[in-house]
Order: C-alpha cells, then structure tokens, then sequence
C-alpha cells in the first residue's frame, strides 16, 4: 500500500509521465530497441497467423461437428495413419520455428557485434542496491541515476557504448526506448549500447528483482543535443563548490558517517557506497528516482532516508535539527 501510493504520488510530483516518454517498447528511438521491436512485430504476426489457423479450425469442428438432436450415437469413420498429414504437421512447424530462430540470431548478433566508431562515448554502469552509478572514463565524470548521453545523428552516428558492472547482486539495466534488457551480474562484464535519435528523457528501471527496494531502482537517460551535452561533461569536470557562506555544513558532512560511503570531491570524502554527490544538484532526483531534488525532499531524505525508501542502504544519522539544516545547506551548493 505504502508503495503504491508512494509512487503514484511520485508520478504526480515530478511528471515521470510528463516528459514525454513512458517506458514503452513500441516507441523505438534507438537502432537496437528499433530492431527488437520489428522483430517482436514480426514474430507477433507469425504467431497471431498460427492461432487464426488452430483457432479457426478448432472453432469449425467444434460447430460442424456438434452433437445433434438426431445423431444415431455412433462414432463416425476414425482414419488411421496419414503420412501426408503427419508429414505436414511435423514439418510446417519445423520450418516456422527454424525461421523464428534465424531472424531472432540475426537480430541478436546485430546488435551485439556492432563495431563502436572512434569517437563513441563510453559509459561505465555500475548496478548498486538500489540505485546506478555512472562512470564517464574518457571524462572523469561520475554521477548516479541521470545517464546523459549525445543525440546521435544517423547519417554520422555518435553512439554510446555502456560496459555494465555489479557491486553487489544481480541486476537488468532496461530502458525500453533505448535498447533491450542486459542483465549485470556480479563477476561478469556485460555490453549494450545506444544511439538515441530524438533528444528527450527516456524513463528505465531496473528489470531483475534484486531486493526490497528493487521498483524504486528507476533510471533517466537524458538524451542532449551535442551542445548541451558537451556543457553539461564540462559543468560535471569542475571541481565541487566551496561556498565560505556554509563552512559549517561541509564541516558536518566531513567529520559524518557520509564520507565513508559518498565521494564528493576536494573533500576526504572518497566512498563508493552511495552516489557521488560532487554535483549533486545537477540532478532532478533522489535516491534512484524515488522523489525530486528539492530543498524540503533534500532535508526529508538526509534525516531518514529509509522513511521515503525503506529498506534503502542508507542509514539515518541522528543529525540535531541545526546539524541537519546546516548540511543541507551546503548540499544545495553542490551544483
Ligand atoms: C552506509 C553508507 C551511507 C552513509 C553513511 C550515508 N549514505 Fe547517503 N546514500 C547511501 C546509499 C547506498 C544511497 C543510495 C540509496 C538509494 O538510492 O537506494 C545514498 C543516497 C544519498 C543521497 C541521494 C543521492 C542521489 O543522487 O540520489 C544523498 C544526497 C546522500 N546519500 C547524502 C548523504 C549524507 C549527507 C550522509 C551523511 C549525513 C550520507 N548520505 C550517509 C549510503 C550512505
Ligand atoms: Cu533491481
């Protein structure tokens, strides 16, 4: 009850629905999600004629060959054995199901041996309980949950090669625009990519039950224009923000807990645990999606994440009310 709610007021609060884009396979905006959708049209088609034909014939049988009121009660002529018969049934199948297989392999080895151009951009995800984290190695970029990429022009492509990793259990990296499901496994190095057609936000989730808080483990590719993403690279390269004005509050956040499990650089603190909050302004939303970054939600979610996320890996810390507003004073400057 809690959950459902919880998300519908979520929904409500920050417009999941609103940009644009519902999660939605049928709406295709990239080249692997494209050739997934033509092929489950294509295999829905083959398999929508196949129940017309069973459907229909049992449907004639079954009026043709009714009981009447005047039937004698006797069976009627039984045929034994029909070679021709058989041999249809065993081989039209045979024959559908090789096809199937053959379009299914061509599209799998399609997307997969994709060679990346020179200048693709690589993305390292790292699937975390219950949140993603996102490493641009060419950049020296870091952030969490807010995937931007480039808009890639099909007359000179400029896709996104994503490398997926887990720190902990099992997950599925899944924006249904974008491409298909890749599972991330811990020990083992999974690969997909992207090249997104239309600016925009693309809404995934993470698509492998992988604890409690696995539905509020939500993702947003934002999809920029070269130029903005070119500025938004640059605003992640700067260093953290060092406002004077809330000394206090980056005194608080480096002698806390926080340190041992967030980096925010120019700080001691260096931890991979939980998100990097350098820039963490820059982002639209908290904890994996589960609210909007506002100043209120901020405070809410530093004093007890675990009451808007429960079961999130966040403790709460037992921060006075001063201490509390302070660091989130500082925080805020984190643009
Ligand atoms: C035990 C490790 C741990 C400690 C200590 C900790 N955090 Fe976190 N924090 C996390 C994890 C894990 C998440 C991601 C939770 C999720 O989304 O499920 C998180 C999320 C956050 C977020 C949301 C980031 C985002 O982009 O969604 C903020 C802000 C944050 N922590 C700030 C703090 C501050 C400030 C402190 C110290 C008062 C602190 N954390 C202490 C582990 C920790
Ligand atoms: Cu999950």
């Amino acid at each position: 009850m809690l959950g459902a709610s919880g998300l519908t007021a979520a929904n409500g609060a920050f417009g999941v629905i609103a940009v644009g884009s519902v999660p939605n396979i049928f709406t295709p905006a990239s080249t692997p999600a494209d050739q997934i959708y033509k092929l489950a049209l294509f295999v829905l088609v083959i398999t929508g004629v196949i129940f017309l034909v069973v459907g229909g014939l049992l449907a004639y049988s079954l009026v043709k060959f009714r009981r009447r009121p005047n039937d004698d009660g006797r069976e009627p002529g039984q045929i034994y054995g029909s070679t021709q018969i058989e041999l249809a049934w065993t081989v039209i199948p045979m024959l559908i199901v090789l096809v199937l297989f053959l379009t299914t392999a061509r599209v799998i080895h399609g997307i997969e041996d994709a060679q990346a151009p020179e200048h693709a951009l690589d993305v390292t995800v790292v699937g975390h309980q219950f949140w993603w984290e996102f490493r641009y190695p060419q950049y020296g970029v870091v952030t969490a949950n807010e995937l931007h990429v480039p808009v890639s022009d099909p007359s000179s492509p400029s896709p996104t090669y994503l490398t997926l990793l887990s720190a902990d259990v099992a997950h599925s990296f899944w924006v249904p625009q974008l491409a298909g499901k890749t599972d991330v496994i811990p020990n083992h190095v999974n690969h997909t990519w992207i090249d997104p057609q239309q600016p925009g936000v693309y809404l995934g989730q993470c698509a492998m039950y992988c604890g409690t808080q696995h539905a509020h483990m939500l993702l947003r590719v934002y999809v920029d224009s070269r130029a903005d993403f070119d500025r938004w690279i640059h605003e992640q390269q700067q260093p953290a923000a060092d406002d004077p004005d809330v000394a206090a509050g980056r005194k608080i956040f480096e002698v806390t807990a926080c340190v041992n499990c967030h980096s925010l650089r120019e700080t001691i603190a260096d931890g991979r645990f939980g998100p990097d909050l350098t820039h963490l302004m820059s982002r639209t939303t908290l904890g994996a999606g589960s609210m909007p970054n506002t100043p209120d939600g901020l405070q809410r979610w530093i004093e007890n994440a675990g009451a808007i996320k429960p079961g999130c890996q966040m403790p709460a810390m037992d921060l006075s009310p001063q201490e509390l507003a302070e660091l989130v004073a500082y925080l805020e400057t984190l643009r």
